[in-house]
């Protein structure tokens, strides 16, 4: 049974990455490709509940960067046993919405807990497991903000999605930072464009890598 591909997500918020997804997954899907997605935090019967502690328990408002750093850690690190790597043994394509960059950029750089401490305990988590190939759907980060609180509608946001925009835009940079540093996994997709035009930058992307 050949491995399948490892593919994940990643930006801020509102930057499209569920809408590419369902595009993308159809599309593979037609090709005859069995995939599955994951989403994180989440996806297991423990990182659903580290999720719902995470993002929507407001007695957690004193939970500290460290706590959290290591709560999404923790998440995927049963995801990656439970769920990630069964799938791809068994010929499955696997995308992730969002994995370990996501906790780089925002614990390391948004919350400040830097980069290498961060690196260290994401190793711990996934082990080997780490993406062929990563997309990094990149806009302004006031202009993603706009589009997911649109999105939203009455819904309150969560513990993260409310932080200053100054912490939105540390997080945006932080992943073009990380974007330089591997350019053979992450490619940045401009995620201004509209629907249809990203779709097609991310069809383009996996022509030439698969
Ligand atoms: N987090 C997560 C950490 O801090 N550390 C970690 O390690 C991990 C894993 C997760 C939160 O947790 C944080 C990051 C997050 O704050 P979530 O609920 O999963 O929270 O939220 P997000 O991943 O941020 O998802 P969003 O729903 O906000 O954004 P998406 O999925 O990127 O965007 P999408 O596709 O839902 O689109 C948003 C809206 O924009 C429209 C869509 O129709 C939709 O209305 N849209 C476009 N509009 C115009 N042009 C386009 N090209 C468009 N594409 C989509």
């Amino acid at each position: 049974m050949q491995r399948g591909k490892f593919i994940s997500f990643e930006g801020s918020e509102g930057c499209g990455k569920s809408t590419q997804i369902k595009l993308l997954v159809s599309a593979l899907e037609g090709q005859g490709h069995s995939v599955l997605v994951t989403r994180e935090p989440g996806g297991t019967v423990v990182g659903e509940k580290i999720r719902e502690l995470l993002q929507f328990t407001p007695e957690a408002e004193n939970m500290t960067d460290e706590s959290e750093l290591l709560l999404f850690a923790a998440s995927r690190a049963q995801l990656v046993r439970e769920v990630i790597e069964p799938a791809l043994d068994n010929g499955q394509w696997v995308i992730a919405d969002r994995f370990l960059d996501s906790t780089t950029v925002y614990q390391g750089v948004g919350r400040g807990l830097g980069i290498e401490t961060v690196g260290a305990i994401n190793s711990f988590a996934v082990g080997e497991t780490l993406p062929d190939l990563t997309i990094l759907l990149d806009m302004d980060a006031a202009d993603g903000h706009a589009r997911a609180v649109a999105s939203r509608g009455e819904d309150q946001p969560d513990r993260i999605e409310d932080q200053p925009l100054e912490f939105f835009q540390s997080v945006r940079q932080g992943y073009l930072d990380l974007a330089q540093k591997e350019p053979e996994r992450i490619v940045i997709v401009d995620a201004r464009k509209t629907i249809e035009e990203v779709e097609q930058s991310i069809r383009g992307i996996f022509e030439e890598r698969f």
